[in-house]
């Protein structure tokens, strides 16, 4: 297959006004039949041929102003010679059918649980009729569905509906991903929002019958989130309706359908005994992310599929916002970072490396990145820090009313900024084209009062972009006081050169500096300070993202030197400091659990490999295990009492302030497992009343070899709820030891309940031992045979989510020579597999490199 470069982009030859859609429902042969008025685009050059994409279509007829032709479909669409068409516009015809049932690529128009639903982002409606599918043509859509299912859904407004049919109309012209239809039997939930225009909204969450009890959150989280957007964007929702509905076989997370929202059923449904916080969490960031994708991504879409982080990095942005708006921003923002350097850090430092926006790609369905999504957002979060908070709302506003539906990119983005903030962002820009994490040297100086910083910016080659230019990076910078007062608050640096020095002249003391506060950009910071330096800043920094690093910072170095030099417990002081923080109750719960916990088995071999060496799994996991036992034991009545006081009474809240007691209360126990046996874990397990407390005891437990009971327990009470199985599957296998990963895998993986064909399952079993490090990298390579295995089966039904799972090998270059040339030699068999899918083919080739 051939890759699309952004370099060749052309505007579309012909515009489309209207869409008109019938559907016939039915599972193996539904009809589409379609009517689309299309004009010349004034923008392109006259004369061209009308080229419609479709795949997987049976044509049934097709015509031109009402005279019909004998259209010759390809593999990929259909062409019409310029000849047959008329000069100024004309309307096209055509009826096909479909087998929504047979779908298992969750494409298109497809089938779960017996109901009808659809995913057409990014290129999954030309599976469904005849079209021009590029998101920068954009027209107003009036679907029909027939069918005698109860509940038929479209886009838009219902105009009307009768027994066996339902219409509807979108009066927001729209691209053809943003389109949405559903049938089945279903029950809503509804509730309305009146608008600060005065609109008042209806609000349906539709499930399956059974989960109705399931949705509150969600629909809470969807109030909030319609306010949210009015307050702080003053954006307002622009329907008289809108749906979400849960469906338990998808691809993806969530879509942002036009007033249609079709969300994975884990992202919905949620109860205290069924669902942890951190579900909760995720449903109430997806509700929000996809409404939020109303106005960007919707309203104003992207020029094409490069451009795609122009709706995703600023949607994620806006999610983060509005999350620790909800929520704690400091808290949220740990969490954020956490999330990028496992994510995207580990995609920017291997062969998927790519920029925010990629120049080039095969199947876009592999750009719904880390690097697209979470590092885009940190560009936005960047370029608010940049022209500061007025000037940030100010752009936006000059965004949506310049853009209002239009499709755009990149640099209709940065021009907002430009004239809004009054400054030259050139530079900045070259963060979009731009791959790989910089890393920055910091090196100090103090002589005479005089205090000198200086940072120096490096970026290593990525695939395809061997040299790299220096990026415009703003550094959030204070200085501390060996007393733990704050000599200079922060001031925002822009490193714009490779080195930059700034010196503070008459000085008391030589201060311990607080670099890259509240993490102001998404790169890799090297800052040598002595031990009791970091704990000054743990203790006292002003920012807490900063005091939350050097904690980390701590940790790291205590686990690489426990690596390197096979030493087998971390230094007293590192102790000492978690003793400290463990014990400030004035501290945040939430804050406290998460310097408590040490960083994860691949962040510790991405920066050891980082740090020049070649990380040894099955080393990292034991020295992981012998700190959390070292500080299991020193801390162990400190952490008893911790478990003891984060008792929440109950009933169960959701919100931050009894999660964060929650999470602390489970990293207590989870930590003094190792040191008592599992005695408080076992009986966490026995009293807990939610989700939380009881999956955290239970995976404490199996951390330690022990739970077996606790798992049979579960699964006895839990075998009838798909998404609580899920939870089942996974835990056993994210938290196997090393030698019994592999093997409980294979055999979960013949269970009668590995629904395999399910993409959440899926990733429970086949992508839990992806992230069980120590079991995934046997260094016999049974673990990457088992998944190779895997993904090639799955290929074969559904190449995205394959595609999507074969991400896991992503690191192996970091890795010693006998496990990279096993992996090679399963990324090779995958490669030479003959029937293989466009997706995974573009994966292995580009991490084969
Ligand atoms: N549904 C995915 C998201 O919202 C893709 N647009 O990010
Ligand atoms: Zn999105």
């Amino acid at each position: 297959p051939q890759p699309v470069f952004l370099a060749d982009y052309q505007p579309p030859p012909f515009l489309v006004d209207t869409v008109a859609l019938t559907f016939r429902l039915h599972p193996g042969r539904t009809q589409v039949l379609s009517e689309i008025r299309f004009r010349p685009n004034p923008a392109a050059t006259p004369g061209h041929d009308l080229r419609l994409d479709g795949e997987g279509l049976r044509l049934l007829s097709a015509s031109i102003d009402g005279k019909s032709l004998m259209a010759q479909p390809d593999a990929t669409g259909l062409t019409i010679p310029a000849a047959d068409l008329p000069e100024d516009g004309f309307l096209w015809q055509a009826e096909v059918e479909i087998a929504p049932e047979g779908n298992t690529a969750l494409e298109g128009l497809y089938m779960s649980g017996g109901m009808y639903c659809t995913q057409c982002e990014a290129e999954g409606f030309r599976k469904i009729t005849y079209y021009p599918d590029r998101p920068d043509v954009m027209a107003r859509f009036r679907v029909r569905i027939e069918s005698d299912l109860p509940v038929l859904l479209s886009n838009g407004n219902p105009v009307d509906s009768g027994p066996g049919w339902a219409e509807w109309d979108d009066p927001h012209p729209k691209p053809a991903y943003l389109f949405a239809l559903v049938g089945g039997d279903l029950v809503a939930t509804t509730d309305s929002f009146t608008t600060m225009d005065g609109r008042n909204v209806t609000l349906n969450i539709w499930v399956r019958h059974g989960d109705e009890g399931k949705t509150a959150y969600a629909m809470d989280a969807l109030k909030r989130s319609m306010a949210w957007d009015e307050q702080v964007y003053g954006r307002a929702y622009d329907l008289d309706i809108f749906n979400i509905v849960a469906v338990d076989d998808f691809n993806m997370g969530a879509m942002e359908n036009k007033g249609l929202n079709i969300f994975n059923s884990r992202y919905v449904l949620a109860t205290p005994e069924t669902a942890t916080d951190a579900d909760f969490a995720s449903i109430e960031r997806i509700i929000a992310h996809e409404y939020f994708h109303n106005w960007t991504g919707n309203r104003i879409t992207c020029r094409d599929w490069f451009q795609l982080s122009l709706k995703e990095g600023l949607t994620v942005f806006r999610d983060q916002q509005f999350m620790g708006d909800m929520r704690s921003h400091a808290v949220k923002r740990i969490e954020d970072v956490l999330t990028l350097r496992a994510r995207q850090f580990r995609e920017d430092a291997g062969p998927l490396a790519h920029p925010v926006r990629p120049e080039s790609y095969v199947e876009i369905n592999n750009f719904y990145t880390a690097t697209v999504y979470e590092k885009g957002a940190e560009l936005i979060r960047m370029l608010r820090l940049l022209v500061g908070e007025d000037r940030y709302r100010a752009a936006l506003d000059l965004y949506f009313i310049r853009h209002d539906g239009q499709a755009c990119t990149i640099e209709d983005w940065i021009s907002v900024f430009e004239e809004a903030g009054g400054r030259d962002l050139s530079q900045f820009k070259r963060w979009y084209g731009q791959a790989g994490t910089p890393r920055i040297d910091v090196t100090e100086d103090w002589q005479d009062g005089r205090y000198t910083l200086t940072l120096r910016q490096h970026t290593a080659p990525t695939p395809g972009q061997p040299l790299k230019e220096p990026l415009l990076i703003p550094v959030a910078l204070g200085l501390m006081g060996t007393d733990g007062r704050e000599i200079l608050p922060t001031q925002v640096l822009e490193l714009d050169s490779p080195t930059l020095r700034v010196t503070f002249d008459d000085l008391p003391e030589r201060p311990v500096a607080s670099v890259l506060r509240g993490f102001s950009a998404p790169v890799i910071l090297h800052h040598k300070l002595q031990s009791d330096e970091r704990a000054l800043l743990l203790a006292h920094d002003t920012d807490p993202f900063n005091r939350f690093e050097a904690g980390r910072s701590l940790a790291r170095e205590n686990l690489h030197a426990m690596v390197l030099q096979q030493t087998t417990a971390p230094d007293q002081n590192f102790i000492d400091a978690l003793r400290v923080l463990l014990r400030d109750d004035t501290l945040d719960p939430a804050f406290r659990a998460l310097v408590l916990r040490l960083p994860e088995q691949d962040d510790l071999a991405a920066s050891l490999h980082e740090a020049g060496h070649t990380p040894d799994p099955d080393m990292i996991y034991d020295m992981r295990r012998a700190a959390q036992t070292a500080i299991a034991r020193a801390l162990e009545p400190d952490l008893a009492r911790i478990a003891q006081q984060m008792e929440t009474p109950g009933p169960y809240d959701p919100a931050a302030r009894d999660a964060g007691r929650r999470a602390l209360r489970v990293q207590a126990v989870t930590i003094l497992a190792h040191a008592d046996g599992g005695t408080a874990a076992a009986a966490l397990f026995q009293s807990a009343y939610n989700m939380t407390e009881q999956m955290g005891a239970w995976a404490a437990l199996l951390a330690i070899g022990a739970g077996e009971q606790e798992g049979a327990e579960f699964y006895r009470h839990w075998a009838q709820d798909r998404l609580v199985l899920d939870k089942w599957f996974m835990a056993q296998i994210l938290h196997a030891s090393p030698d019994h990963a592999v093997p409980l895998t294979d055999e979960l993986s013949r269970h009668a309940r590995f629904d395999w064909k399910n993409p959440n399952r899926f990733r429970a079993v086949i992508g839990a031992l992806g992230a069980n490090p120590a079991g995934f990298h046997r260094s016999n390579g049974t673990g990457y045979q088992l998944v190779a295995d895997w993904l090639l089966r799955l290929d074969g039904v559904n190449p995205q989510a394959a595609a999507r799972n074969s991400a896991v090998f992503e690191t192996w270059r970091r890795l010693d020579t006998n496990r990279q040339s096993l992996i090679r030699a399963e990324l090779q068999r995958i490669a030479g597999n003959p029937g293989l899918s466009r997706d995974m083919a573009e994966m292995v080739a580009r991490m084969l490199g």
